[in-house]
């Protein structure tokens, strides 16, 4: 065979494997999350090819704009209705925003979820929570009582976006729980919009202007990490801590600098994993709509119950500090 004919014959072959595979994936998901090149997302998306792979015939499609804004993302949701995908389970960057677009969706048989940062309930089927939304808040709280002698002392908010719902509901409860850490003084909120640079010269812009907060809490997993980076260079380690939600494979030199304590944060690749799972249910099912007190396969994460709001919650945050960091960095 000359040179060119292997060529040739590699390219059919090539094409006819790449077209059996296209062929086998009967069911299309769409992951949609606040923007691509966050690893808090790219753990989800591992959950959610590990769930296709056990289920057969199902297609991830990862995807998401590369900056966090609602508008982005209605862009790449119009882009996945033209492609009728089967599933769209997204993470918002605003609860309302997206409603109408994912209206479409639902209106021709897509089958919509969000997981992570909810859609308001008009726009999805269902809601899955990682976690209670009450114990993430007082979690965050807690940590940062933990750090300050006596549980004593002031403490700012760095956020994602202003209009983030799951670190909104999550600020909201933190709020409530105040009553329970008497010691904590709210002092003012930032938002750093889930981009590192604007959240490390958030941090950087509040330790000048709070020079007396002793805490930021950051419940997101990239703010945390610039505002680390930002209290290292600004020479104020052992004197102005950092926690929140972060990924340990992320916070490792935080936790090892001094700038961070300890931080907490749920199984990322679980809750992609079931995402995939009960968008995969709702396809197989054919369900528009799920009840308080139903019960979803998914995989080996057993069953989960839908609650109130069609909103589920998974399980409960867990704590890393220098005892445990290194282990679960290898993780996620
Ligand atoms: C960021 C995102 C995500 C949040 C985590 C903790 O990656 O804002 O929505 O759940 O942090």
């Amino acid at each position: 065979m000359t040179q060119f004919r292997k060529s040739l014959a590699l390219a059919v072959l090539a094409a006819g494997l790449m077209a059996s595979v296209a062929q086998a994936a009967d069911t299309r998901i769409a992951l949609v999350v606040k923007s691509l090149g966050n690893g808090f997302f790219d753990a989800a998306n591992k959950g959610a090819q590990e769930a296709a792979k056990e289920l057969g015939g199902v297609e991830i499609i990862y995807t998401g704009p590369t900056t966090t804004t609602a508008e982005g993302q209605i862009e790449v949701l119009n882009s996945l209705i033209s492609q009728k995908v089967d599933a769209i389970a997204i993470s918002a960057n605003d609860p309302d925003a997206v409603v109408p677009v994912l209206k479409k969706a639902m209106q021709r048989g897509i089958k919509v979820i969000s997981f992570d940062s909810g859609v308001s309930p008009e726009g999805r089927i269902l809601q899955l929570n990682p976690s209670s939304n009450a114990l993430i808040g007082e979690t965050c709280l807690k940590l940062a009582a933990d750090v300050l002698p006596e549980g004593k002392g002031k403490i700012a908010i760095l956020s994602a976006t202003a209009t983030s719902t799951n670190q909104n509901i999550w600020i909201e409860e933190m709020k409530k729980a105040m009553p329970k850490f008497p010691g904590l003084e709210l002092v003012t909120t930032v938002y750093g919009d889930d981009l590192s640079d604007k959240s490390y010269r958030e941090t950087q812009a509040l330790l000048k202007s709070h020079p007396d907060v002793k805490v930021i809490v950051a419940p997101t997993s990239v703010g945390i990490v610039a505002a680390a980076q930002a209290v290292k260079d600004a020479g104020k380690i052992g004197e102005v801590f950092v926690t929140g939600l972060g990924l340990p494979s992320e916070m490792a030199g935080a936790i090892k600098s001094g700038a961070s304590k300890s931080f907490a944060i749920w199984n990322p690749i679980d809750l992609g994993y079931s995402a995939a799972m009960l968008a995969n249910d709702l396809v197989k099912e054919d369900l528009d709509k799920v009840e308080a007190g139903q019960r979803l396969k998914a995989g080996r994460m057993g069953e989960i119950e839908i609650g109130e709001g069609a909103e589920a919650a998974m399980s409960v945050p867990f704590t890393y500090d220098a005892s445990n960091i290194d282990e679960f960095a290898k993780i996620f």
